[in-house]
């Protein structure tokens, strides 16, 4: 077994959401007991998403968040040289490595987590077949007083979400809804994301921005807005009305740009709220899930789903994480009213 700097070894992956990112790395130090902040590690994977994720990649995030590992090569029969868990490449498909992590080793096999879904057992023969010969452990606990530091840094931002988090039924009544789900079809394009506003997989609807000369009572929504959230000075970017045919969804996101520098994220001026009104509910799925917070929400025509995206300290609040999840049949229309 040799320990040294993997790089070289470590081929490029396919580029990871931050979601299925976030989610093996927090099995990863769960399952070693590493003390962890979640905010501050949800902050990391979602500034490196559109990143090729190797596993020095995952390495160096973690020594960003203050986490040591170290990498070995290593043939599968020695494995249990290591404690486990240990974060590896699998090659399942052929062709196709993925990041796994290794949770338990026993004489005839092992138990496997691929980051989605439930772990799996694996004899090991099959092991042997997929293994791919890098994995990455950690050094053990983090110093106790950074850990303690973002414990507390979770639990103030944890709080502070969920004195924002509302849902206002009848913010706007069913023919408000009709009217504007009405003036958006005939403005309906390709949802993008990000700055660059890409077409993305991660976001498969269909958008229209709406301004005031299209949709009258414009300045009545922000009114009512600005009431929602109790913020008289607010000002809003133009309505987007967002429509979800049946398989379609928007993955695990931020409303915010999580590349900003710490404590200056609102300086950016963007989207201090979310403020998303739900246009029908005449259709099956859709809910729009907040898997860090633990919150879902099923779609009500005409409800009002609001959301502060900063924490006290200017810095995107983590627990802001959402997915409008797929559409399972029917047409969901809802409406982003962001404030600027
Ligand atoms: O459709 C949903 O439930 C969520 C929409 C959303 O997150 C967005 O458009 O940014």
């Amino acid at each position: 077994m040799r320990q040294r700097d993997f790089r070289l070894r470590s081929r490029s992956l396919e580029i990871l959401d931050g979601c299925t990112l976030f989610n093996l790395i927090s099995i990863f130090l769960a399952e070693g007991r590493v003390p962890h902040s979640r905010a501050q590690l949800a902050n990391a994977c979602w500034s490196s998403q559109g990143e090729e994720h190797s596993l020095s990649y995952v390495a160096k995030l973690l020594d960003r968040v203050g986490i040591g590992t170290s990498g070995y090569y290593l043939a599968s029969r020695r494995t249990h040289q290591l404690t486990p868990p240990l974060f590896c490449f699998l090659t399942r498909h052929p062709g196709r490595r993925s990041l796994a992590i290794v949770l338990r080793r026993y004489k005839d096999g092992v138990v496997v987590h691929e980051g989605a879904g439930e772990a799996m057992a694996m004899s090991r023969r099959e092991f042997a077949a997929v293994w791919d010969g890098v994995a990455l452990v950690t050094e053990g606990a983090t110093d106790q007083l950074i850990a303690d530091e973002q414990r507390g840094m979770d639990e103030r931002s944890l709080e502070q979400f969920r004195a924002s988090f509302g849902l206002k039924a009848g913010f706007l009544d069913a023919s408000e809804c009709d009217e504007i789900v009405g003036q958006a079809s005939r403005h309906f394009q390709r949802s993008v994301v990000g700055r660059a506003l890409e077409v993305s997989p991660v976001r498969t609807s269909q958008s229209a921005y709406l301004n005031s000369s299209l949709i009258p009572m414009q300045a009545s929504i922000f009114d009512r807005a600005r009431q929602l959230v109790s913020d008289a000075e607010l000002e809003f970017e133009d309505l987007q009305v967002v429509r979800y045919g049946p398989g379609e969804s928007y993955q695990c996101h931020f409303d915010v740009d999580m590349h900003s520098p710490p404590g200056q994220s609102s300086a950016f001026g963007l989207r201090k709220w979310t403020i998303l009104v739900y246009l029908t509910d005449d259709f099956v799925g859709g809910e729009t899930r907040f898997p860090l917070f633990g919150e879902s929400i099923a779609p009500r025509k005409g409800a009002a789903l609001y959301f502060r995206n900063y924490t006290d300290e200017e810095n995107p609040n983590p627990f802001a994480l959402h997915t409008g999840t797929p559409v399972r049949s029917g047409a969901k229309f809802a409406m982003n009213v962001w404030s600027k």
